[in-house]
């Protein structure tokens, strides 16, 4: 028997409106979503394990995520940052709400019980009622790494504590070639995948490039990406520095081309130039233009059921 099973690829802040939209207007009779999390952006601190993009995800299912700011928990208060700033010479870089801190502790903890990140991830999913499985791409450790003039730095200390501003010279996913990905999320992608919206060097190459993910997604139905850019523009984060650091266009094109290996189609935004869907199509992929700005419920409904015939 076939699987209707949609493995959903996510990013963080970027992929959080497409995330709550296919929660909540997938049709369950068409398939089931299956949202795959990013973890190489996870990183230690404040002595405890912070897994950004697993969080992103399961707030924005749950309903509970701050949608200004895309992370977060909405109307979290800030008291531990407030008094830990001042036992630290003012150095609180990482802004982790209270409520956020409670949930990265007891995650912490229960690692320190020898609990696995998919066991942990599902305990919170079932905590916040949310019914669709959350996957963490896998158990190793990956964690990108920036190159820059000063030297290398995590992602969260290269786009938090420095914003974002040093040179980039190069993107390392450490540990990325030796990790294997989760069976849940091979499973997940074997027939249908959808990839969201995200920083492409940093939210989705993690995932796509583990052990098993590319050769799976080269034999599923149907692979669709959500291009993250609106004419030369990315909806959120550093891609474009990234993709310039890795000598790839900063363009749905270049998105394109990175994922070329399995992508069938790439949904790109209705202001796309028409030279950008040639050299799309002329890769052998298929592209669908399409309004991929979407805010209002009509918006919403209107993407995900544009995705739904294409599956
Ligand atoms: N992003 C920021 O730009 N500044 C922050 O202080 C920040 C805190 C934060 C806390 C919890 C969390 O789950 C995410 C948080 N993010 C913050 C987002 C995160 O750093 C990145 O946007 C993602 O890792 C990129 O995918």
């Amino acid at each position: 028997m076939t699987s209707r099973n949609l493995g959903i690829i996510c990013g963080g802040s970027g992929s959080s409106k497409f995330v709550t939209a296919l929660s909540s207007y997938l049709s369950s009779s068409s398939v089931t979503p299956m949202f795959v999390a990013n973890v190489a952006d996870n990183f230690w601190h404040y002595g405890l394990y912070i897994c950004p993009d697993v969080d992103i995800l399961m707030y924005a299912l749950g309903g509970l995520l701050d949608q200004e700011k895309g992370w977060g928990i909405k109307n979290d208060t800030s008291n531990f940052l407030r008094y830990y700033s001042l036992f630290n010479q003012g150095d609180a870089w990482f802004n982790l709400g209270d409520a956020d801190l409670a949930l990265s502790l007891r995650r912490t903890e229960l690692i320190n019980q020898g609990w696995k990140l998919a066991r942990i991830t599902e305990h919170f999913q079932q905590f916040f009622q949310i019914k669709e499985p959350i996957i963490p791409a896998t158990e190793d450790d990956v964690q990108t790494y920036i190159k820059t003039p000063n030297g290398k730095m995590h992602l969260q200390e290269f786009w938090v504590k420095n914003k974002g501003i040093p040179d980039v010279l190069g993107i390392e996913h450490k540990g990325c070639s030796r990790a294997r990905a989760s069976e849940k999320l091979l499973s997940a992608i074997s027939e249908r995948a959808l990839i969201l919206p995200a920083n492409p060097v940093s939210s989705i190459l993690p995932t796509v490039r583990l052990k098993g993910v590319n050769e799976t997604l080269r034999k599923a139905r149907v692979v669709i990406a959500i291009s993250p850019f609106v004419g030369g523009k990315p909806f959120s984060g550093p891609a474009a520095k990234f993709m310039r650091a890795l000598g790839i266009e900063q363009s749905s094109f270049g998105v394109a081309k990175l994922y070329s290996d399995f992508l069938k189609i790439l949904l790109v935004d209705s202001i796309e130039e028409e030279e950008i869907i040639k050299n799309v199509r002329d890769l052998g992929i298929e592209c669908v233009k399409t309004n991929i700005r979407i805010s209002t419920l009509k918006d919403k409904k209107r993407i995900v059921r544009e995705i739904s015939q294409l599956l």
